[in-house]
């Protein structure tokens, strides 16, 4: 092969419908893919994640040669292993003379940092394409961003819908007449509410070898391999896809809110992992979901919550975060300092809603939306933990955690860290919510009910002293200033008593040893 065309593909960009390979020929192109020690340890991620990313590259490497492409695939334990993609690129250049590196943009800052040196470094001419696997590019989001002091998903969904022309009608209308039909999915679980389970993919030969190396080089990382049952190829992607239309978007979106203990997954997808990886297409994902509402399979607030999360949230966080970075990172409107406890990384507290949310994600590294928003999320606003700590447990312990999607939906929409450009308020909520919304309740040591003193839920005073200590911010938001009403109306006493409460109970947390989330 004569001066080919180098293509290096990352772990996250594994199809071969990705830009830089599309229209590419065989003989005349080298793809490199590299397992990198920077990837796998800039944070220390939960061990199921980097099982998942090295088995899928792995995987789609053998796709990619038994489909005729030379592949330079490098392995963590290679012995000239050169630690980073720049030093694997650098190295693949001098072997392979190429003509031209192309390359997909990376999905991280950091990454793409890196990648934007590469023209000046090689002497060799290189091409940044633009990951087209997002409906909305950057400089879409930009324009619809520019001269708005709020970035509410709402409005960037709508013109989602309508670039896509899912769920409208020949009007030009909205499929049934509302953008949102949110208000239809907050039920509350009903007693043994149970979904059909998921395919879960028992480990292959190349699996069961990368979980060793694993086990190996990054044993004392937060998780458990033992459950690994994730799709790592595209059929095996499909297959989970096939299995949540058949089985589970009927209820997708009635209880999209609920959360049941031991229920880890209820009628959530579980394909995250896979859209993320390049395994699954977003947009032929939403085209199956109008289908199935289109074949009276599934109801239009199931069909139009599923399409809400993948080309509202999943597009918006992902042009939020590159509109608003490098500082996102760094975004502590509300100035929380308290190191974040160590009962999120061993689970251990009597607080039964979150040990169970930190049981699912040590298993399984996953956790649905809203035990990561309404359980976790809101117990680290409440208790004012700072959000660089949040934001490297969010990215080790999530199978599916990238920063460009990791960082909006912790700083700016669990933490309020970015003063409210993203959401219109805290996601703030006392016990009350929780007990509404799951079982945990019952199986608690503390109540709900009782709002201070012995056996109190926690969440309350929390909740109250949040309120307090945020009033000067917080008072004049429409959306939230009435609460100061009833804080108002309570009395001194009471309104002592509660901090008082919830001082103690910050005071008794114990701070989680460093070391859990970054090598020192
Ligand atoms: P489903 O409930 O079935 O939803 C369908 C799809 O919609 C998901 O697969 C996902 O692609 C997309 N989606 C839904 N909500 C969001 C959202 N808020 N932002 C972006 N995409 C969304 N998702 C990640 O992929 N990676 C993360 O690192 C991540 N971190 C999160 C951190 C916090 C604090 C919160 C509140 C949410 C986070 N999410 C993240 C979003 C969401 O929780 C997961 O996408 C979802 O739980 C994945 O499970 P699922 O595939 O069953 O999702
Ligand atoms: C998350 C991750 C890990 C743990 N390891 C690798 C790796 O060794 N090689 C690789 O190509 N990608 C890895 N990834 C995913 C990358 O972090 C991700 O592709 C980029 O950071 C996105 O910008
Ligand atoms: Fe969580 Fe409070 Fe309910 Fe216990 S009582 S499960 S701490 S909300």
């Amino acid at each position: 092969m004569t001066r080919p065309v180098l293509v290096p593909i990352l772990g996250d960009q594994l199809t071969r419908d990705l830009a830089a390979v599309r229209g590419r020929t065989k003989d005349d192109t080298v793809i490199l893919m590299m397992e990198v020690w920077d990837e796998a340890t800039y944070v220390k991620h939960h061990k199921q994640k980097i099982a998942l990313i090295f088995s899928a590259m792995r995987h789609f490497a053998e796709e990619l040669r038994h489909a005729g492409w030379t592949v330079d695939y490098v392995k963590l334990d290679d012995a000239d292993n050169a630690g980073s993609f720049t030093g694997e690129v650098a190295r693949a250049i001098e072997e392979h003379s190429p003509r031209l590196v192309s390359v997909v943009e990376a999905g991280e800052w950091r990454v793409r940092e890196a990648m934007d040196q590469w023209a000046d470094k090689f002497a060799c001419e290189v091409e940044i394409l633009r990951d087209d696997r997002f409906i909305c590019s950057q400089a879409e989001f930009d324009e619809w961003a520019k001269d708005r002091k709020e970035l509410r998903m709402e409005f960037f969904y709508r013109e989602m819908r309508r670039q896509a022309g899912l769920l409208m009608d020949k009007d030009g209308k909205p499929e049934g007449g509302e953008w949102n039909y949110d208000s239809e999915n907050r039920k509350p679980p009903k007693d043994g509410l149970s979904a059909p389970e998921r395919p879960k993919f028992e480990p292959d030969a190349i699996t069961r070898e990368v979980i060793e190396l694993v086990e190996e080089r990054f044993g004392e990382h937060f998780g458990s391999l033992e459950n690994f049952a994730w799709p790592v190829t595209r059929d095996e992607a499909e297959e989970a896809a096939d299995a949540f239309f058949a089985e589970r978007i009927e209820c997708f979106g009635p209880y999209q809110d609920a959360m049941v203990a031991g229920e880890d997954d209820l009628f959530h997808s579980m394909l995250s992992t896979s859209i993320n990886l390049g395994l699954l297409d977003p947009l032929e994902l939403c085209h199956r979901a109008e289908q199935s509402y289109q074949d009276g399979k599934a109801p239009l607030n199931s069909v139009e919550g599923f399409i809400r999360q993948i080309i509202g949230w999943r597009e918006y966080v992902r042009g939020f975060y590159w509109h608003q970075m490098p500082h996102l990172r760094h975004a502590n409107a509300l100035d929380a300092q308290r190191g974040l406890p160590e009962f999120y990384w061993t689970g251990e507290t009597d607080m039964a809603c979150l040990a169970d949310c930190i049981r699912t994600t040590r298993d399984n590294a996953h956790a649905h939306h809203i035990q990561r928003l309404m359980v976790l999320g809101n117990f680290a606003l409440l208790a004012g933990i700072d959000p660089h700590e949040v934001q490297d447990w969010y990215l080790v312990v999530y199978a599916d955690a990238y920063e460009w999607v990791e960082l909006p939906n912790v700083a700016a929409m669990i933490l309020y860290a970015d003063g409210g450009k993203l959401a219109s308020k805290p996601y703030a909520a006392s016990g009350n919510y929780i007990n509404k919304m799951s079982n945990y309740c019952s199986g608690c040591t503390y109540s709900p009910s009782k709002k201070i003193g012995e056996g109190a839920c926690p969440f309350n005073p929390l909740y109250w002293h949040f309120m307090h200590r945020h009033r000067d911010r917080l008072e004049k938001n429409p959306r939230i200033g009435r609460i100061y009403s009833t804080w108002d109306r309570m009395g001194d006493e009471r309104q002592q008593d509660y901090l008082d409460s919830a001082e103690a109970f910050l005071a008794s947390l114990e701070p989680a040893r460093p070391g859990w989330a970054r090598n020192d």
